[in-house]
């Protein structure tokens, strides 16, 4: 009796011990659980802020986006009369191409490559290939052309017109064939139309002589012989210079190195 006695009180001493540990453990379990809600609410909090944050980025594109296109709806056109003057006493100029466009459009392939298109006008004087050319090109606004030669001290003027959305970014340039050259051309580019405060530009620019790459140079003038083409001799007479191989990026004009092109730029209403 006496043993039976002693065991029970063993075995609820040992059931009551047992019970405080096992409290203990799930109020552990409770209290990592507690945490780890608390924990999640945080993240839930952080990433509310993350989303506000985009939502007010996206708000501030889409009224960014809207303002821009207001902006592109008020804005109108400016017009510019711009003369070129072949300001040479002896070199000629072949017709032209003369372009408005953006940064990105620019025809100065200074130390570049030429395109293809632009081998007619600077090997011999035909301007219609690069003028179709470049109406393609992205970033081009408009296109005009002198389709007469221009001899030593003749100018020809012409009105052109350009939109004033986003005018810092309004470029204006123009390319002639130097005449009697084997592949040389005169270029003056990305003459700015508007001035930092978006008001139209009034500028005068000496163009530059430059020499395309494609074809060897004879003496300037030295006739059909040296890569001229002879008008009565048709298309046949047109690759009569002798290529550059392997062709060559732009260079400066190494024989004709006065100035030929000059373009007078000024704003009328
Ligand atoms: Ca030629
Ligand atoms: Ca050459």
């Amino acid at each position: 009796m006496r043993l039976l006695f002693l065991l029970s009180v063993l075995l609820v001493f040992g059931c009551v011990s047992e019970e405080p540990q096992q409290t203990n453990e799930m109020d552990e379990k409770l209290m990592e659980l507690e945490q780890h809600i608390e924990d999640v609410e945080d993240s839930v909090e952080e990433l509310k802020e993350k989303i506000g944050a985009l939502e007010e980025k996206i708000n501030e594109m889409e009224n960014g986006e809207i303002a821009e296109a207001e902006e592109e709806k008020q804005e109108g056109f400016a017009y510019f009369s711009v003369t070129v003057q072949n300001v040479h006493d002896s070199q000629a100029l072949s017709p032209g191409v003369f372009v408005i466009h953006k940064p990105a459009a620019s025809i100065n392939y200074f130390g570049k490559t030429i395109p293809e298109e632009l081998r007619p006008l600077a090997e011999y004087g035909n301007h219609t290939v690069f003028s179709e050319y470049v109406k393609g090109l992205a970033g081009v606004e408009a296109v005009y052309t002198l389709d007469e030669p221009l001899a030593p001290g003749e100018s020809r003027t012409f009105i052109i017109k350009s939109s004033t959305y986003r005018p810092r970014e309004s470029y204006f340039s123009g390319i002639q064939m130097l005449a009697g050259t084997n592949d040389g051309y005169a270029l003056a580019s990305n003459i700015a139309l508007f001035t930092v405060g978006n008001g139209p530009r009034a500028s005068t620019t000496m163009a530059g002589n430059y020499d395309a790459g494609t074809e060897e140079n004879s003496a300037p003038g030295s006739g059909f012989d040296g890569g001229q083409p002879d008008p009565d001799r048709g298309d046949e007479n047109i690759g009569n210079g002798i290529p550059t191989i392997p062709q060559r990026p732009v260079t400066k004009h190494p024989q004709i190195t006065n100035t030929v092109m000059k373009i007078i730029v000024v704003p009328v209403d």
